[in-house]
């Protein structure tokens, strides 16, 4: 007899699940299905699971495919299964491949090609919250994208547009996902759209998405206008559709926790901050040769302007930009300046001088810290005027962290605003405008 073992969350189930049971089945005469506990999706970083351990693994028996469910509730466990119970073959899903070679040792590893489409019928039948999600632009943000994606359960990755087919193409196959020749097909197939082409086209491509009826996520900087985020946001709320910029620290859970100790007067009354954020770009990149849109403000500027606006609000008096510039006449280095009634704060980037990266809070009790890599917050300080006494605080952060920004959008688009207040509209309308002054400012100089 023929053993064979899968694992899986199952949450939502759905026809790629089905499609895997089915081939796992087929591969031999006893199916063995392993279920994750809440608590070991939680320890691996999956978010978002829906359906209780009870719900999924009815879902399962109800396939008739599974001989037996057993529950998976540690990393370690599938050498022992697969030793316990004899297991011939482990079968996966191919967005798993390469993962789970080193189980080659115990038993046959087979990964079975995923399913692409996710139809809208089946989606009905089941009343099921599965987001459908269509992807316009192939560069290395996209490619962070779908792994982080396939680890928040109720979006699946459809499919990815881009004007260069063969770039789409390339894209679609190395993810397993389809690859749109037009908008409108990308359009038919999807509920929601995620943008991350570059900075100049999202303002064409939200209008466009948005006029189609999807919920829109977009790569920061979502625009480069005030008025246009403003017209945006505006569009989105009147046709009830979720318009959401992507600026990932912002949903990561230890910043949240900074800024939550931040405001809390901990520190007192918070009158300057600092915030840096430098990465060394080749030469040749988009970001140090678009000679309009690239720079590292507009790369990095979100960043390090999101901490300033959270702390001291979008209110601010004055600001002022210093920058350096390469041969080409790209910011190499910028620092903005901003002054408030009560405070002061600087913000800086670099794509061509590293500097250190750090986040200071300065207040009138005491001082935050956060060293680099700050953006992807998962330790801070808590300093006093007693150099003795220092609160210290970490988080998880996990991957890429792309993954709680995609949740954050999820849970809106289910109906809940819990998480708006992680960045308002009125924030990033903000943050387009200071995008718009730093532009007007540079092609100033220029003139
Ligand atoms: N799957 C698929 N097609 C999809 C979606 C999922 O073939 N469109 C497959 C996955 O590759 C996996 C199974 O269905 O083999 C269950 O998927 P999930 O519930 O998402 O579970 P996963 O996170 O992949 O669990 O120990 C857990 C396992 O390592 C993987």
């Amino acid at each position: 007899m023929t053993k064979v073992i899968t694992y899986g969350t199952f949450d939502l189930f759905h026809e790629g699940h089905y499609r895997l049971l089915q081939r796992a089945k087929a591969l031999g005469d006893y199916l063995m299905v392993g279920v994750t506990t809440e608590a070991y999706d939680k320890a691996r970083g999956k978010l978002n699971v829906v359906d209780s351990l009870v719900t999924r693994i009815e879902n399962i028996r109800k396939t008739g495919f599974a001989d037996e469910i057993i529950i998976e509730e540690t990393p370690g466990q599938k050498v022992n299964d697969i030793r316990k119970f004899q297991i011939d073959i482990f079968a996966i899903g191919s967005d798993w491949v390469g993962v789970f070679d080193y189980l080659k040792d115990y038993c046959k590893v087979v990964y079975l090609e995923r399913t692409k489409n996710i139809s809208s019928t089946m989606l009905r039948e089941q009343n099921s919250p599965i987001q459908r999600i269509g992807m316009i632009g192939t560069g290395r943000i996209a490619a962070r994208f779908i792994p982080e994606a396939r680890l928040v359960s109720g979006i699946s990755t459809q499919g990815v547009y881009n004007p260069h087919i063969e770039s789409a193409k390339r894209f679609a196959d190395q993810w397993e996902i389809n690859a749109y020749t037009t908008l409108e097909e990308l359009y038919d197939a999807v509920d929601v759209v995620y943008i991350a082409s570059p900075h100049e086209t999202h303002y064409e491509y939200i209008w466009s998405a948005l006029a189609h009826g999807k919920h829109v996520l977009c790569e920061k900087p979502m625009v480069l206008q005030r008025g246009q985020a403003e017209e945006l946001f505006a569009f989105a709320k009147e046709n009830r559709l979720i318009l959401f910029e992507g600026i990932k620290t912002a949903y990561c859970p230890g910043f949240h926790k900074l800024l939550g100790i931040a405001c809390s007067g901990t520190i007192g009354n918070i009158r300057n901050v600092e915030a840096c954020f430098t990465k060394l770009e080749k030469r040749d990149s988009r970001e140090l040769t678009d000679s309009i849109y690239g720079g590292s403000f507009t790369e990095l500027g979100s960043y390090v302007m999101l901490p300033v606006l959270k702390l001291l609000g979008h209110h601010f008096e004055n600001i002022r930009f210093d920058t350096i510039k390469n041969e080409k006449g790209l910011d190499i280095f910028t620092r903005v300046s901003l002054n408030y009634p009560m405070g002061i704060a600087t913000a800086t980037c670099g794509l061509g001088v590293k500097s250190e990266g750090r986040l200071l809070i300065s207040g009138t009790k005491g001082y935050i810290v956060a060293e680099a890599p700050w953006w992807k917050t998962s330790y801070f300080e808590v300093h006093y005027e007693d150099a003795g006494s220092v609160d210290k605080y970490s988080e998880t952060f996990l991957g890429d962290g792309l993954r709680y920004e995609i949740s954050d959008f999820l849970s809106m688009i289910n109906g809940s605003s819990s998480s708006e207040f992680k960045l308002t509209r009125g924030e990033s309308v903000a943050l387009a405008g200071i995008m718009e002054q730093f532009m007007n400012a540079e092609n100033r100089e220029e003139q």
